[in-house]
């Protein structure tokens, strides 16, 4: 029976069973993603689990997918809301999350009765084949449900394109989305777009010292800066700066950079040469506005583009300060006022993740208000990567504005149909219209 017309329990009993399957082939599928994406494999068995916690989600979800019922103003009629599936959602995932993206858009997808056209990055293609042989072995009948597009830019474009695609859902840079977008947006198609971060975080005085060392050591460093919710700019109070930077100088010393499948690496190798190289042109256009730029270089490890994170302190938020070089390059600056790192946090483009280290009440909320931060997401004493999936995920401004994963992103792959159902005998117009013979 087609996917769309099962009831939706059954259709996250599927969703269950893949999520058992993931469980079962979990050490493998992380391997893969060490292989292919290169990070380290602790952060790959995390990945594994974000799709596997994404299975139990849409699964419980698939109970919930609820309507609201307004009152009608009109005599013995009913108003409600009806959420139908899109039909079919087209997914482009990039390299560095190769397999928990698609399930954030999967999993959903598939609970709200849709299927889904996947193009993978072309540096994950094995990702995606071995998330598909773990889908196709708990199903007989419904492995079309994820149809694999292999290719680079013109698969995506022609999936923009292409007027079946329901829902366009990308994530990548923003310099895609700003391609991309407009062309779902001639035929007036719906897309859902997760784009580049630049993101910041600000330490307070009253941080807990040590928590934030971690924090930011983890969010600027790990992955080797290759997440869109990766730490780029940091604004410290000038009364704890010295300390904080000596600190954050030690604590990126004492990373274990090597081998990703070696289980006591911190930070493994970039994805390849360009990623260096774009990393390298970022720190020389930065060299003459910097302060002091520490580490940066490559490291000798097995032929790889290993580098060491950089921290790069700066005088003023320069224009380097302003683009998202996918990398370990951790720009720090001091600040005087609260309300004055939150300007500079918001003054760029992207708006995906922003975090405060506080143990002032006044300073969080401040933080977390109106006049805070414009990101769509805020963490206090919490690094600005690493969300859970409960929540949505997704920013604000040049990041494109979707929200994928927990809370109520599951709206973005229904139609809402509002339905007004009259089981009286006569036919009362709304607002009080009169159109009866006279
Ligand atoms: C991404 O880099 O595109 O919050 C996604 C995080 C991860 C997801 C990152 N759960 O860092």
């Amino acid at each position: 029976m087609a996917w769309r017309k099962l009831p939706a329990p059954v259709r996250g009993e599927y969703i269950r069973r893949f999520g058992e399957a993931l469980r079962t082939r979990k050490a493998e599928l992380a391997e893969k993603i060490t292989l292919e994406a290169k990070k380290i494999i602790s952060e790959s068995q995390g990945e594994v689990q974000e799709v596997i916690d994404m299975c139990d989600f849409a699964t419980g979800l698939s109970r919930q997918l609820y309507g609201l019922t307004m009152p009608s103003e009109r005599l013995n009629h009913r108003l409600q809301e009806i959420w139908q599936p899109l039909g079919v959602v087209a997914c482009v995932t990039a390299f560095n999350f190769p397999v928990a993206v698609f399930g954030w858009n999967f999993c959903l997808a598939a609970v709200c009765g849709n299927s889904i056209i996947w193009k993978p990055s072309p540096h994950t293609e094995g990702c995606a084949d071995l998330t598909k042989e773990i889908w196709d072995s708990v199903t007989e009948d419904h492995k079309d449900l994820i149809l694999i597009v292999k290719g680079g830019n013109e698969s995506a474009n022609d999936l923009a394109q292409n007027e079946k695609i329901s829902l366009f859902s990308a994530t990548g840079s923003c310099e895609m989305g700003r391609c991309l977008a407009p062309v779902v947006a001639t035929r007036l198609g719906r897309s859902l777009l997760e784009l580049g971060g630049n993101n910041a975080a600000i330490v307070c005085p009253s941080a807990d010292m040590d928590l934030a060392v971690k924090a930011i050591t983890f969010s600027a460093a790990g992955t080797a800066g290759q997440r869109c919710t990766t730490l780029r700019r940091l604004f410290i109070h000038q009364s704890i700066y010295n300390e904080l930077i000596k600190k954050l100088i030690i604590s990126f010393d004492n990373l274990i950079i090597g081998d990703p499948f070696h289980p006591s690496s911190q930070v493994g190798p970039l994805l390849n040469e360009q990623s260096y190289v774009n990393m390298q042109n970022r720190l020389e256009s930065c060299r003459s506005s910097a302060i002091r730029i520490h580490g940066g270089e490559r490291l000798d490890i097995d032929n790889g583009f290993y580098v060491k994170p950089a921290i790069v302190e700066m005088k003023t938020h320069t224009n380097d300060m302003n683009t998202e070089t996918f990398a370990p390059i951790l720009y720090v600056m001091p600040y005087q006022h609260l309300s004055q790192a939150i300007d500079l946090q918001n003054s760029v483009q992207q708006g995906l993740s922003s975090s405060i280290f506080t143990n002032n009440l006044k300073e969080s909320e401040l933080f977390l208000g109106p006049e805070g931060s414009d990101c769509g997401i805020a963490n206090v004493n919490i690094g600005t990567s690493g969300a859970e999936i409960g929540g949505a995920f997704g920013g604000e401004k040049d990041t494109g504005g979707g929200r994928e994963s927990g809370s109520d992103a599951w709206k973005s792959y229904m139609r809402r149909m509002t339905a007004t159902l009259n089981y009286g005998s006569d036919l009362p117009l709304a607002q009080g219209v009169e159109f009866d013979d006279k």
